[in-house]
């Protein structure tokens, strides 16, 4: 069912709830001013290049200079940005259920700033990396970056993000945990996603299947839509903090 806001029959469903697990995609960091990849009928691409094409290892073992431009400038648009009212809401929700657990797809690191302790990051984080040639793996907060393409301090290799890349396999580690905490919730939320990158877009299924009450959070709808029991239409840092009026954010 496709709701146009908040209504007192979901906010009885987020009151009933006890075990809660929040899917988040580019959307939730949209309203911090993080450009999303899809969404409003465009395409992802960046200089004209698909997002799938530049994300790759084979992008970053042709031409590292080009791979490296697009997650430097990343780098610039979220290292500027803020936590917004959507990631403060689901920071509150930790306090208020028996157990939450969010699940992102982003690489931004803003559900954390913004308070949240259980993160599961999907795809990893922009905020790491690591050398494929000795294997040393750090934090590396640095924007900008002092040289492109940025190399290991240990033997000069070429770094890379810490982040999964088009092709390569979410870590199998946090994606079990992704799984378990959506197969046991009694409540799925689905925000900000175009849901249509793999392995992320068949949790909600999952969710659904184990038969947790699946609200999504999106201004558009996506392939999410066809089987969550509700699809709010709207921004989420509009949405959420309406769903728990006693949250952050206000109602
Ligand atoms: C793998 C990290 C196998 C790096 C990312 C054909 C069919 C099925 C699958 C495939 C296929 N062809 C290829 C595949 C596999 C591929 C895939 O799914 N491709 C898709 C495109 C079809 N998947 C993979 O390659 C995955 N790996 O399959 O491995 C394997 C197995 C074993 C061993 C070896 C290999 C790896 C996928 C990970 C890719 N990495 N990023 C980085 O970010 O730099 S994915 C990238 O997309 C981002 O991380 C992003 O998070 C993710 C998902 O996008 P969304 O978050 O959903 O964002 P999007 O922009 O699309 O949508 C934004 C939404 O927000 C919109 O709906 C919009 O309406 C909404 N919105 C806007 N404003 C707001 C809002 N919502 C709320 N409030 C607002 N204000
Ligand atoms: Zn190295």
């Amino acid at each position: 069912m496709i709701y146009e806001r908040v209504t007192e029959e979901l906010k009885e469903r987020f009151r009933e709830a006890w075990a809660v697990a929040v899917l988040t995609g580019a959307g939730v960091s949209a309203e911090s001013g993080v450009p999303t990849f899809r969404g409003g009928g465009g395409a992802a691409v960046w200089r004209g290049m698909p997002v799938e094409k530049i994300a790759t290892p084979e992008m970053w073992r042709a031409d590292p200079v080009t791979f490296w431009q697009w997650y430097a400038y990343r780098r610039e648009v979220i290292g500027r940005a803020e936590p917004n009212a959507a990631h403060r809401a689901i920071a509150a929700w930790e306090r208020r259920f028996e157990r939450l657990t969010v699940i992102t797809q982003n690489v931004d690191g803003l559900h954390q700033r913004a308070g949240s302790r259980n993160v599961l990051e999907l795809h990893g984080s922009l905020w790491r990396v690591r050398c494929p040639q000795c294997g040393v793996k750090m934090e590396d907060r640095r924007v900008p970056l002092p040289e492109i393409p940025p190399r290991c301090p240990s033997c000069g290799g070429i770094l890379r993000p810490d982040v999964v890349l088009f092709g390569e396999a979410v870590p199998e580690a946090v994606f079990s945990q992704a799984v378990a905490a959506t197969a046991t919730c009694d409540l799925f939320l689905v925000v900000g996603t175009s849901a249509i990158v793999y392995p992320a877009a068949a949790l909600p299924v999952l969710a659904k299947q184990n038969r947790a009450f699946v609200i999504e959070v999106n201004p558009e709808t996506t392939p999410v839509t066809e089987i969550a029991d509700v699809t709010i239409l709207g921004r989420a840092g509009e949405v959420l903090p309406r769903l728990s009026p006693e949250g952050n954010g206000g109602g």
